[in-house]
């Protein structure tokens, strides 16, 4: 049980459909430390970088076409097993297949807006990190009401 960091982008369909506090919410009701937060417009040399390996894909420039409609949320989230937990609470890539309770079995049925990013693995997540967040935008702090945190 590794105590890790993972990166969550509100993607520009969910910020379109008014969505950021509830999938900030569904990550705070759980218990979930969040340890960084920011709005920021993804840029084309971004989203080369980010979605690398789907540069080949024939969905690609409308994939980013919908990263840069609007800003995206950056949550940097803190906790043992954070990774493959956060992927868990996301479910999967195609929404119609999400199962319902996951984020994006509750709020889409679309592949491409599949409302959030979450990073895939813990290497994923600690290159993604660095893309989006700067030392300095993560922060270390303990919340009051500790005892009830199995993450801390
Ligand atoms: P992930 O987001 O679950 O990790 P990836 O395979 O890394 O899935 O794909 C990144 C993103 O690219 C997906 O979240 C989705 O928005 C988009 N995407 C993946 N496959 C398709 C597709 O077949 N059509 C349109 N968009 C896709
Ligand atoms: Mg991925």
């Amino acid at each position: 049980m590794n105590r890790e960091r993972t990166l969550v982008l509100v993607k520009p369909g969910a910020v379109q459909r008014e969505l950021i506090g509830e999938i900030i919410t569904r990550f705070e009701r759980k218990g979930i430390k969040i340890v960084g937060l920011k709005m920021l417009q993804m840029t084309e040399e971004l989203i080369n970088e980010h979605y690398a390996h789907l540069r080949d894909q024939p969905f690609f420039t409308d994939l980013k076409r919908s990263m840069m409609a609007t800003p995206v949320v950056a949550i940097a989230l803190e906790g043992y097993d954070i990774v493959k937990r956060v992927r868990t609470l996301t479910g999967a890539t195609n929404p119609r297949e999400a199962a319902p309770g996951t984020i994006r079995g509750d709020y889409s049925v679309s592949i491409r807006n599949n409302v959030v990013h979450a990073s895939g693995t813990i290497e994923e997540a600690l290159d993604e990190l660095q893309r989006f967040f700067t030392e300095d935008e993560m922060f270390t702090y303990r919340r009051l009401n500790v005892m009830d945190y199995a993450d801390e």
